[in-house]
């Protein structure tokens, strides 16, 4: 099966009309075309797969890449990297992988020494035991520094390349390994994972049909921090998310609330594979039940999006592709009457073979059919259409300077077949400080758009950044009482394992409100911006030349909408780990209760602005990022400018020489009518396929829009 076919046409089809748009400008004009040409080439489809610790995330991705235990996994917290699987990429090794580590700068930030945190606990808090921070937020350089011994030094802020891959290879460097390393002096399992920042592997596999990114990612619920806040950063990255549950515990609220941001950012497709149906008592019977309990609980939670939901077993994949002697009894056992009662149920048929009726069983096959409907149809066809826009913008201005040169050239000639040397119709000076003047009114419109969206930006964004933190402010006042409650009330500490659960939903769900509605809000107001400016370059253009800008419009510009995922699992774990130093303060018999109470919500507050600051930092971000996309196409019209004052000018010195050479010899005067004459149908040779570009673009346009 191919997965993205479609894609792989269309992205064919603009690879084929930047080609032919590069070959029919010159060596100038395809300098320009250059970042759109390096965007287009190192466009990927970015797929994460997600989920809670064990759920088999790894072993699914392993089943994709049909390559039996080739990253790690185990009954233990395992992928401790955020792994990118890179098939297909051009310009990446065949095959391959890369391991970056750690800088000295992010260790010092994992470390935490020195942070407002970590002073104004022990300012606030006198007398609280921070080792027991310290030693958590130490753990991890420890681990390094002790497995690494005296290259942990020569390490940091390095990477390591291979041109080979191997399961050996990667238990070194993703793997979290056993809780401790008592007798792993010697061995390799994860001896690089605790320095390891992040790994690339490089495949190709034929049935990916379009370059794509496969994100391995540690579980969302990781109990380690560093690890917890590295995934999460890296969810901005991807586009689509295969969310892996466990079909014992098929819905937490955790996962339904990172599935609601992930699914209300704009361009982002999530899908929900439901793994380890091969535990499931009666699978047969089971699996219709808890497929429709987590499409029950999802309308509820999301009822706005209609999710593809896919069961199976990344287990049964796994069997399927390993044929060989070790695992023998495994496949015999797995493929019991019950295996086939399921796939007569789900399936209606149950195939010759043991490999394939593993595979079915697996649920593989409509996994990879849906992730090729999502991408083809959805975020993929998004993208490609944003450089359909883009290419059709800088096609226009090709178009215009090419019907320029036409003219000027047709005036030359006729200049030249004059007995005389005439002056033409338009002194060509003054042509010229026409065009100078009206690029210059451009300039300055497009000038004037660029303040205006900034001003625009920097409004919205610092509203949004005073709702957020008057939103932190009410909140944790809000918890006053229950911290007075929970640490001195009668109930004591909740769960009696010192962790003082504070829950932020209500928080939570507030943020990612009002980012996304703040959003929507100021988005028509920079749109209107850019589309002034795009109507006011317009008019200023047309007093001249006829419309050259039909098609230069916002179409496909990122970020219809946005929200952030930052805004997800992260704060309530911030919040255990105010409480596991509280905890140890707590218990001080001379503690003060309102002293106590005003620290622990001057941190709170603390904490939780961390994440408001990295929000606003994405917004704007996203702000900027749609409306530099509009304006690089209104620009585009100035190029148009730059190039016919410079051919213009060019052309003036020309014609004054030639008028000077004119009289001198008529066979002069003949080999440049020839020359000109064969200038204009060459020209007129190449205006004719970018014609057709022009047409093959539309028709694609209209194909996608359908
Ligand atoms: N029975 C069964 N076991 C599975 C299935 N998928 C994964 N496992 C097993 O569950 C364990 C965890 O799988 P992993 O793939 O490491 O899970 P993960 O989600 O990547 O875990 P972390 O990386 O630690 O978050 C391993 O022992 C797998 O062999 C499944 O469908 N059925
Ligand atoms: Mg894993």
């Amino acid at each position: 099966m191919k997965i993205a076919p479609n894609l792989r046409q269309e992205l064919d089809f603009l690879q084929d009309s930047l080609a032919s748009l590069e070959t029919g400008v010159d060596a100038r004009a395809r300098q320009e075309l250059l970042p759109l040409r390096q965007r287009l080439d190192g466009w990927a489809a970015k797929v994460a797969v997600i989920g809670q610790v064990k759920a088999g995330k790894s072993t699914f991705v392993n089943a994709l890449l049909h390559w039996h235990d080739f990253l790690p996994s185990d009954i233990n917290p395992w992928t401790s990297v955020v792994t990118d699987v890179r098939i297909n990429i051009p310009g990446d090794p065949a095959t391959g992988a890369r391991f970056d580590f750690f800088t000295e700068t992010d260790w010092q930030e994992i470390i935490g020494t020195g942070t407002r945190i970590r002073a104004l606990t022990e300012e606030l808090l006198p007398g609280f035991d921070s080792e027991l921070l310290r030693r958590q937020s130490e753990e991890m350089c420890e681990r390094a520094q002790r497995r690494l011994g005296r290259h942990y030094h020569a390490l940091l802020g390095g990477q390591h390349d291979y041109e080979h891959l191997s399961p050996d290879l990667l238990r070194r460097y993703v793997c979290a390994g056993p809780g401790n390393d008592d007798g792993l002096e010697r061995e390799a399992l994860g001896r690089y994972a605790a320095l390891t920042k992040n790994a690339s592997i490089y495949m190709q596999l034929p049935e990916f049909a379009v370059p794509t990114i496969i994100t391995d990612t540690p579980g969302v619920n990781d109990p380690f921090l560093v690890r917890d806040e590295i995934t999460c950063r890296s969810l901005d990255r991807s586009d689509v998310f295969v969310m892996v549950l466990s079909a014992h515990q098929p819905l937490t609220d955790v996962d339904i609330a990172l599935i609601r941001i992930l699914a209300r950012q704009d361009a982002k497709d999530v899908m929900i594979f439901v793994n380890r149906i091969d535990e499931l008592d009666e699978f047969a019977q089971a699996v219709p039940r808890v497929l429709a309990d987590v499409a029950q609980r999802l309308r509820d939670a999301i009822p706005e999006i209609d999710f593809r939901i896919v069961a199976g077993s990344a287990w049964f994949a796994g069997l399927a592709i390993a044929e060989d002697d070790s695992n023998g009894s495994a496949r015999e056992a797995a493929d019991n009457e019950e295996l086939a009662q399921y796939l007569h149920a789900s399936y209606g048929q149950v195939p010759q073979s043991r490999s394939q009726r593993l595979m079915l069983a697996s649920g593989l096959n409509d996994l990879k059919s849906t992730l090729s409907e999502l991408i083809d149809q959805g975020v993929g066809s998004r993208q490609l259409g944003q450089f359909r826009g883009d290419i059709r913008a800088e096609l226009d201005a090709v178009l215009f300077i090419g019907a320029q040169e036409q003219e000027a050239l047709a005036q030359q000639l006729g200049a030249l077949c004059r007995d005389t040397a005439q002056p033409p119709a338009e002194d060509p000076e003054t042509a010229i400080a026409a065009i100078r003047a009206l690029r210059d009114s451009v300039v300055a419109r497009i000038d004037a758009a660029d303040a205006e969206i900034e001003r625009a930006v920097a409004t919205s964004w610092a509203g949004l950044e005073s709702r957020l933190n008057r939103a932190v402010d009410a909140f944790v006042d809000g918890q006053k009482s229950v911290f007075q409650d929970r640490l001195f009330g009668s109930g004591g500490v909740d769960g009696g394992d010192g962790m003082l659960v504070i829950d932020t939903t209500p928080l939570q769900d507030f943020l990612e409100t009002e980012v996304r509605e703040s959003f929507a809000a100021a988005r028509p107001g920079t749109d209107a911006i850019l589309e002034q400016c795009i109507d006011a370059c317009r008019t200023i253009i047309t007093s001249r030349f006829q419309d050259p800008t039909a098609n230069i419009n916002l179409s496909g510009l990122p970020y219809d909408s946005f929200t952030s995922s930052l805004t997800s699992t992260r704060r309530s774990l911030r919040v255990g780990l105010i409480a596991d130093r509280s905890w140890a303060f707590w218990r001080k018999p001379s503690v003060s209760l309102g002293k106590t109470v005003a620290a622990l919500r001057t941190i709170a507050a603390e904490e939780l602005r961390a994440p408001v600051e990295k929000i606003l930092a994405a917004y704007s971000e996203a702000q900027l990022a749609r409306a530099t996309a509009g304006m690089s196409r209104i620009r585009v019209m100035l190029r148009m400018f730059d190039t016919v004052v410079n051919e213009q000018a060019q052309r003036l010195n020309q014609e004054k020489a030639e008028r000077q050479r004119q009289t001198a010899s008529p066979k002069d005067l003949a080999t440049r009518q020839r020359d000109l004459r064969a200038a204009l149908d060459a020209l007129e040779q190449r205006m004719l396929t970018l014609s057709s570009l022009d047409a093959a673009l539309k028709r694609s346009e209209m194909r996608m829009a359908a």
